[in-house]
């Protein structure tokens, strides 16, 4: 078959093509993306100890998806204070961690500085732990609600300590389901453009995918190729994240949850057009760790970490509150025939387990 073949030479696929290799049975598609992920990483498969800290639950904006921000739905607003963030580095620093990935909601309650200052408070204590904070929709929604521009924003991070970016706030391009599900925040143009100005400073950071909810294959599709662009101009996104859609305590009425078939054909396509970014993580929190371990023969190559607290996608029915024992995740990497490698934020490797 032509597609097939055409994916076997590396050559790159249209909108079209992608959304023809769903059409592809399973197996064939896990074949294909199995072998680009065996030449970029053999059996080698990735994952870091860190500590994921939400600050606040407090959103001036409203995705229907989001079980997380305080609402009729979820009525606990928090914002923790500095010293409450302190003492948590604190500890994890004392115990090895080195990534600390700091996502919030979109607070207009405590100034810009409540935002950043953490930061560089963080780094004095701690230079060597490794920050991972603020998503594009926060760089958006601080740079309206204080008056900057996303170069101000994306440069105040960098002085206070920002070591990389996540990839959140993506969830679909396409421009008709963005305002359906989240209409109000970051928009597509905007979210690239902020990754494309960070990536310019030097930085790296991750691009996420949110599906299993109302969008279709061909705009998955449309998501992976706008990536894809973006990343043959700058080569600044390290690892590309699907995020399967949770479905519990928020608003967005979607009654049948995706198939395990369907995630992983999703997986593996993925592998297959992003040929220019060199990860696929299969986030545990969302896909469940039995599905993440199968994902490592369908492209993936990266499971995450240990993550100890987990907010935002446990408020929508994820098993993650409590991240993953590290001997146990370790073990489940080896059982399934992969050679678990622990990484540093950035891709070095620190040690075979
Ligand atoms: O942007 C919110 C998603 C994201 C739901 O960069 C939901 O390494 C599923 O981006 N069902 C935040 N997903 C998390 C995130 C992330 C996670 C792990 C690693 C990295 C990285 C980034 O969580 C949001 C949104 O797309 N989300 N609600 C939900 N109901």
């Amino acid at each position: 078959m032509e597609l097939i073949e055409k994916v076997k030479r590396h050559e790159r696929l249209t909108l079209e093509e992608g959304t023809a290799l769903y059409d592809l049975d399973l197996f064939t598609l896990g074949k294909l993306a199995d072998e680009r992920r065996k030449a970029l990483h053999g059996r080698r498969t990735f994952f870091n100890i860190n500590r994921h800290i939400n600050p606040t639950n407090i959103c001036k904006d409203v995705c229907k998806f989001c079980a997380y921000s305080a609402s009729r739905k979820n009525p606990n607003p928090y914002t923790m204070s500095h010293e409450e963030i302190l003492a948590i580095t604190d500890d994890i620093v004392g115990r090895g961690i080195r990534e600390v990935h700091i996502v919030s909601a979109h607070n207009p309650d405590t100034g810009l500085e409540w935002y950043l200052d953490v930061f560089r408070k963080i780094k004095e204590r701690h230079p060597q732990l490794h920050v991972k904070a603020l998503t594009a929709a926060e760089v958006h929604f601080l740079a309206e609600e204080y008056g900057k521009s996303y170069d101000e924003i994306l440069d105040l991070m960098i002085q206070n300590g920002v070591d990389s970016m996540p990839g959140g706030g993506a969830e679909i391009f396409d421009e008709g389901v963005r305002d359906y599900i989240c209409k109000g925040k970051v928009n597509s143009a905007q979210w690239l453009e902020i990754h494309r100005k960070w990536h310019e400073r030097g930085m790296k950071s991750n691009v996420t995918m949110l599906f299993g909810h109302v969008e279709t294959r061909a705009h998955r599709i449309d998501h992976m190729l706008r990536i894809r662009d973006l990343q043959d101009t700058t080569g600044g996104f390290n690892c590309f994240i699907p995020l399967v859609y949770q479905s519990e305590n928020n608003y967005l009425n979607v009654k049948e949850f995706i198939t395990a078939h369907e995630i992983l054909k999703t997986y593996a396509i993925s592998r297959i057009l992003l040929d220019n970014v060199p990860n696929l993580k299969a986030y545990w929190v969302t896909s469940t760790v039995n599905l993440a371990l199968v994902a490592q023969e369908f492209g993936a190559n990266d499971l995450d970490g240990t993550i100890e607290r987990e907010s935002i996608n446990s408020a929508a029915g994820a098993k993650s509150a409590n991240g993953i024992d590290l001997a146990e995740f370790v073990g489940l990497i080896k059982n399934s025939g992969f050679i678990p490698l622990e990484r540093d934020s950035v891709y070095n490797v620190i040690k075979e387990w």
